[in-house]
């Protein structure tokens, strides 16, 4: 299930590559800050899992008025997590999860791609409201980001980082209370 880690992974670089003064700049419009932009992110993903997998730890909502991009991205990276591991039951698991609920007014759908695909939507749909918003408010992202998001080799390479990372720091923290997982294709 590395797919929803390299999404997140464009969440960080984006992260890490905006100019601090565009986080809370004031957009032209009703429209969301950049700041509000992903902390939105975070906690729909929150929501995600408390109405389908509400059995894994969900997430803290993040505080919109106070959150620096640093929580973000701690924020993000935990809800990404979480995610994960929800799709990685959901699609090749043992059928604990059932249906997605992608909101409480919202029809519930049986698991299967479509759950993946709306996620990565409203993922990819917000990151380009952040790439146009940095451009409008005079905070353009330099074109070797936006190459650096696109750069799926690489960003599967970090990914592939971050998931034996985890793996080990999940090992170390609890050896005996966790059962060993199988390996997983996807
Ligand atoms: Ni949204």
């Amino acid at each position: 299930m590395r797919i929803f880690i390299a999404c997140d992974r464009m969440n960080q670089v984006l992260l890490e590559e905006l100019d601090r003064a565009a986080w809370k700049a004031k957009p032209p419009g009703k429209t969301r800050t950049i700041a509000a932009i992903f902390i939105h992110m975070h906690n729909v993903r929150a929501k995600w899992i408390r109405l389908t997998a509400p059995h894994l730890k969900v997430p803290r909502q993040l505080n919109r008025t106070r959150c620096t991009p640093k929580q973000a991205s701690a924020g993000l990276a935990e809800s990404g997590a979480r995610c994960t591991e929800m799709l990685a039951e959901a699609l090749d698991g043992d059928g604990r999860i059932e249906r997605f609920l992608r909101d409480g007014w919202a029809a519930p759908w049986p698991v299967g791609v479509e759950m993946l695909c709306y996620m990565l939507s409203h993922e990819a749909h917000h990151r380009g409201q952040v790439c146009m918003l940095a451009h409008q408010l005079g905070f353009p992202l330099p074109s070797k980001v936006t190459s650096r998001l696109w750069n799926w080799e690489r960003l599967w390479k970090e990914c592939g980082e971050l998931l034996s990372h985890t793996v080990e720091s999940e090992r170390d923290a609890s050896p005996s209370t966790r059962s060993p997982r199988r390996p997983r294709s996807r």
